[in-house]
C-alpha cells in the first residue's frame, strides 16, 4: 500500500494510516518504508507530500481492502475535489500477490506506480519482503526515476 499526505499533520495521518490498516480484520503490516518528503507529480502547484509504502498481509479481498482504505481516507477529513490534488490522506493499493486487474473500481498493479519515484523509492526498500511481486528491478528503476522527481528521506522535527 502506498500512504500520502500533504495537507495537516502529514506524519500523524501516516502515522494513523498505518495503525488503523493494523487493525483491519485478518490483516497485519510486515514491514513499513521510512518517510519520504517528494515533490509533487502530476498536479505539481501543491504543497510537497509525505509519502511511505507498508506492506500487509491480509485475509481481505482487494475490493475490501479498497473500500478499507476509503474510509481512512474519509476518517482523515478528505475532501474528493481536485483529481491529483492536495489531501489530508491517499491510501492506495499498488500491487496485490496474484491479482491482475483492469477493472473501473480498482487496477492492479496501480496503473501509474512504475513512473513514480515517490511510489518506487519506498517500495524498493520493502520489495524483497513482497510475495508474488513482478519480476523487475524496482531498485534500479526508483534510482531513475528519482533523477527527476525529487525524494528525500524525511527527518521529523521535534
Ligand atoms: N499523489 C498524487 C498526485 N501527486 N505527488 C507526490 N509527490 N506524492 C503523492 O502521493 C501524489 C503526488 C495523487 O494520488
Ligand atoms: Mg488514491
Ligand atoms: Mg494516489
Amino acid at each position: 500500500m502506498s500512504l500520502g499526505a500533504n495537507l495537516g499533520e502529514r506524519a500523524a495521518a501516516l502515522r494513523a494510516a498505518r495503525l488503523a490498516l493494523a487493525g483491519l480484520p485478518g490483516t497485519t503490516v510486515l514491514a513499513a518504508s521510512g518517510i519520504y518528503e517528494t515533490e509533487p507529480q502530476d498536479l505539481t502547484d501543491q504543497p510537497p507530500f509525505l509519502n511511505q509504502v507498508v506492506c500487509l498481509a491480509t485475509a481481505l479481498t482487494p475490493l475490501a481492502l479498497l473500500a478499507a482504505a476509503q474510509r481512512l481516507e474519509d476518517a482523515a477529513g478528505r475532501k474528493r475535489e481536485v483529481r491529483f490534488g492536495p489531501r489530508t490522506l491517499d491510501v492506495d493499493i499498488l500491487l496485490f500477490e496474484g491479482v491482475e486487474s483492469a477493472g473501473p473500481e480498482l487496477a492492479l498493479p496501480h496503473p501509474r506506480l512504475w513512473q513514480r519515484a515517490f511510489v518506487l523509492v519506498p517500495l524498493a526498500e520493502l520489495w524483497s519482503l513482497a510475495r508474488g511481486m513482478p519480476r523487475i528491478d524496482v531498485a534500479r528503476l526508483a534510482a531513475e526515476r528519482a533523477q527527476s522527481q525529487a525524494v528525500r528521506p524525511y527527518v521529523a522535527e521535534d
